[in-house]
């Protein structure tokens, strides 16, 4: 008898352990990969990429082994949808952004190439393979979510201007930089401070004209030893900041598409300089697109079954920073509607 409860409190205990080691969320490289399971979550495979959205992040793209583990190790039960399909042409598969495949892990001798197959789902106990199935099948699906809205400047590229000769007054200085498609570096707060400092090769005691959020009528001095008043005519080096596209948004990130409707979606974006945003379906330019500055809107006519696609904007400027974002969806969902 005794024997008999001490296996009961055993079992017990171990089934706590295992429990207490089944995360459904894990961080990866400033981002959080969460895992929606499917008894509690479940969704077809449009939903599972709207879900996401809704939450500030995407279906997971594993684009790569490290990303594919990680999500692997997420996924504590069952099987889960991630990011990709070959939902445009058979066999053509990409992911949700319009990128090809480079990095692929399917398991068996690959997807079994059906018409009624179009989506990926991730298999954990098969180590991360994946396979192709049916986009209505309702199942678990992992989302990953930026950690905190990034910061600008975290994305800036600055030029110190510190030879002798390049010294130049306040307003000189930010004009100058503006000539050069960039402004004078900003300062928002102690940590951007900080930020700015740490990219300058040398600790410096000479003062740098910079740009205050603070204080707006006032030049501004930074040095190791902070920020400063000067005087607006001084000659002192300064540095330019260039911000690569950031806080891109869509006007309507899930368009509810019915035949027949126009449908204007605008994206736009933020950066310096500033930063070049167009539409692209399945990967190609869309040309129905009207560029405006910083932005462009996605015009679609008379919205047919040759419209439906995977729309992506793009924005993106001389920093190389890039930010991409789905916005007009045409799932499964919405193209029974178109037939
Ligand atoms: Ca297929
Ligand atoms: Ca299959």
């Amino acid at each position: 008898m005794r024997y008999r409860m001490l296996k009961a409190v055993l079992f017990f205990s171990s089934v706590v352990s295992v429990l207490a080691g089944l995360k459904n969320s894990i961080k990866f490289d400033g981002t959080t990969l969460k895992f929606y399971d499917g008894q509690h979550d479940s969704a077809t495979f449009g939903t599972a990429v709207v879900s996401c959205f809704q939450k500030g992040g995407e279906l997971v793209m594993p684009k790569y082994k490290k990303l594919n583990d990680a999500v692997t190790q997420v996924v504590n039960e069952g099987t889960a949808w991630i990011g990709g399909g070959d939902f445009f042409g058979e066999g053509n598969y990409e992911w949700n952004d319009g990128e090809r495949h480079e990095w692929t892990n399917w398991g068996g001798d690959g997807p079994s190439d059906t018409e009624h197959e179009n989506c990926i789902e991730i298999h954990p106990k098969l180590a991360g393979a994946w396979n192709d199935d049916n986009c209505c099948v309702n199942q678990g699906y992992v989302c990953q979510i930026p950690d905190t809205k990034s910061k600008p400047y975290e994305h800036s590229a600055i030029t110190v201007y510190d030879g002798y000769t390049d010294r130049k007054s306040y307003l000189q200085a930010r004009q100058f930089c503006k000539r050069h498609k960039s402004r004078l570096a900003l300062l928002h707060d102690d940590e951007n401070l900080e930020a700015l400092l740490s990219k300058l090769e040398y600790p410096s005691m000479t003062p740098f004209w910079v740009n205050s959020e603070k204080k707006e009528h006032s030049c501004i001095s930074v040095s190791e030893d902070g920020i400063s008043d000067a005087d607006c005519l001084q000659s002192m080096p300064f540095i330019c900041e260039q911000v690569a596209a950031h806080d891109l948004s869509v006007s309507e990130e899930q368009p509810f598409v019915e035949p027949g409707i126009d449908l204007n979606i605008n994206c736009s974006a933020l950066g310096i300089p500033v930063p070049k945003v167009s539409w692209y379906r399945d990967g190609r330019y869309v040309p129905h697109q009207k560029h405006g500055l910083g932005s462009s809107t996605l015009v679609l006519k008379d919205i047919g079954p040759d419209d439906l696609g995977m729309y992506v904007c793009k924005a993106v400027n001389e920093v190389g920073g890039q930010l991409r974002r789905m916005g007009g969806l045409s799932f499964v969902e919405s193209s029974t509607i178109l037939e």
